[in-house]
């Protein structure tokens, strides 16, 4: 929040290999949702609440592209994912 990707809807999220990382979910709209990394097997517990917060924190080990969600049922398929890309 308050950053380039402020409003940004499932912002493509840019870091490099190595770096700690952390990526919070605000709750906006005050419904259950989650963030999900399947491909570095992250997920956060469930927020519930609007204003509500939760973050994944780990270090991005190898380059790639990872997709990102909210595994609540139906709301990836409502387009809640995105892109994680970690560059050499
Ligand atoms: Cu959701």
């Amino acid at each position: 929040m308050g950053g380039a990707i402020d409003g940004v809807v499932n912002p493509e999220l840019a870091v490099k290999a190595g770096e700690r990382v952390r990526i919070e979910l605000h709750n906006g709209d005050g419904v259950t949702h989650d963030l999900a990394l399947p491909g570095l097997g992250r997920q956060t517990p469930l927020v519930m609440g609007k204003e509500s917060v939760t973050a994944l924190t780990f270090t991005a080990e190898a380059s790639g592209v990872y997709t990102y969600l909210c595994s609540v049922s139906g709301h990836r398929q409502a387009g809640m994912e995105g892109r994680l890309l970690v560059t050499p």
